[in-house]
């Protein structure tokens, strides 16, 4: 591990908020393998421009480097290239700020070719105005193994490299990011055609949205491959789709997809469009809420920030409190929101009574019809499975009785058997 210490400015008037941001930093720097030994906070109404803390504050800073025999600084905040130049200047050590560390987190976890594109083009993004002062706080660094400024992967090696060939790599990592975009595009639209609905479930990171689409899952008929899920911060960083299918034969498509996270790097949104884009054009989505954490309203306003960020609008939206089993006093969550409920995706509480709200909210253009089909166009029952739903389906003599509902955009296409 790294020895570290955290610098932060508080230029927000609430105290509480300001300490939960560093809390939070503390545990995205423990996600890789930065210990952090002391905290270094100043209040000032605006950040220094030019050194990020006052000119004073430098010299405290400079003094528990020596002290406590400090390796790096992590700044609780995006820092300007200006800004690293100069406090590399003045302190002389190994200078990494918030969005350095998320991304780390980011390059750490990516599995997926895409997500490795996405993380290395905000890395480079991020890094290519700071070459210099990243470099030199590279050159510094002492012993092995562990830091991460280390040669450990792609990402790591591309800060030496000249703004040129980052550049050059950018662009071809873009051009090839977009084939698989296309590719992603492409099966959006076949399910679109198929009349799929699609429901996206977001929120804060480690929030339990796997863990969700899991509990969904396993109340699901038909095949269940499940997501990985884990009590570490962006657990999962590509999207994964799957079908689930109620007892009463509905079915829609869940997507779990990358958390948020406060401050979350613009480079990182920006990387990440494709995948987000997802949620764009979900019919439904489950906002997924951690409600043990006290902190839940504020990661509330995080996420919809995110969302509307990348242009999620006017989609409706279902708030699930979640890990409700971890809260003697959980009916005190009280969710001011029109659509809410209380779960716990690992207990499986109220799981049925999402699934239900689900198949409400999606359901609400569906109509209930009731056909008689002849044996010889039986199809047109296999079509009513996959544009809407059978109840129960009648094989008398003649024909097949069937009751169902259906969007009624498509009655046409039932029409003449009602
Ligand atoms: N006690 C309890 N723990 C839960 C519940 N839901 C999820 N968890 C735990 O919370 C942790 C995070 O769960 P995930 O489902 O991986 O969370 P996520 O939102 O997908 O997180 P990221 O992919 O990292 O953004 C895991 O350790 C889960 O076991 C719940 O209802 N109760
Ligand atoms: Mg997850």
């Amino acid at each position: 591990m790294e020895k570290a210490i955290i610098i932060g400015v508080n230029t927000l008037s609430e105290d509480y908020v300001f300490l939960d941001e560093i809390e939070e930093l503390k545990n995205l720097c423990l996600a890789c393998d930065v210990e952090i030994v002391d905290v270094i906070t100043q209040n000032l109404n605006y950040i220094n421009p030019s050194t990020y803390v006052g000119k004073g504050k430098i010299e405290e800073i400079k003094i528990t480097i020596q002290s406590l025999d400090i390796e790096a600084l992590v700044f609780n905040d995006e820092l300007t290239p200006l800004q690293i130049t100069n406090l590399q200047e003045a302190l002389e050590i190994t200078i990494y700020d918030r969005t350095f560390i998320i991304l780390e987190i980011f390059k750490r976890r990516a599995k997926t070719k895409e997500a490795m594109m996405q993380v290395e083009i905000a890395t480079l993004k991020y890094s290519l105005p700071r070459l210099t002062g990243l470099r030199k706080g590279l050159s510094r660094q002492r012993g092995t193994g562990g830091g991460f400024a280390h040669g450990r992967g792609a990402g790591e090696t591309k800060l030496e490299l000249d703004r040129r060939i980052t550049t050059d790599r950018i662009t071809a990592l873009k051009k090839e990011l977009e084939e698989v975009t296309l590719l992603r595009k492409q099966q959006r639209k076949t399910r679109k055609t198929n009349n799929m609905q699609i429901v996206c479930l977001v929120g804060y990171t480690n929030s339990g949205k796997s863990s969700t689409l899991n509990a969904l899952l396993h109340r699901s008929k038909g095949i269940k491959k499940t997501v990985f899920e884990k009590d570490m911060l962006f657990t999962t960083l590509e999207t994964s789709t799957r079908a689930i299918q109620t007892e009463t034969n509905f079915h829609f498509l869940v997507t779990d997809t990358v958390g948020f996270v406060n401050k979350l790097p613009h480079h990182l949104v920006e990387a990440f469009k494709s995948t987000l884009e997802e949620i764009k054009e979900a019919d439904l989505i489950i906002h997924i809420v951690d409600a043990t954490n006290h902190n839940y309203k504020l990661q509330i306003e995080t996420t919809e920030q995110v969302l509307q960020s990348i242009g999620v609008k006017n989609i409706p939206t279902i708030y699930a409190f979640n890990k409700i089993d971890l809260l003697e006093d959980y009916l005190y969550i009280q969710p001011q929101y029109e659509k809410a409920i209380r779960i716990s995706a690992i207990t499986d509480k109220n799981i049925d009574k999402l699934i239900e709200m689900i198949q409400t909210e999606l359901e609400h253009d569906f109509i209930t019809i009731q056909l008689q089909v002849p044996y010889h166009e039986q199809k047109i029952i296999e079509f009513l499975k996959g544009s809407g739903y059978t109840k129960a389906i009648d094989y008398q003599e003649n024909q097949i009785e069937v009751l169902g509902k259906i969007p009624k955009r498509l009655l046409s296409k039932v029409e003449k058997y009602l």
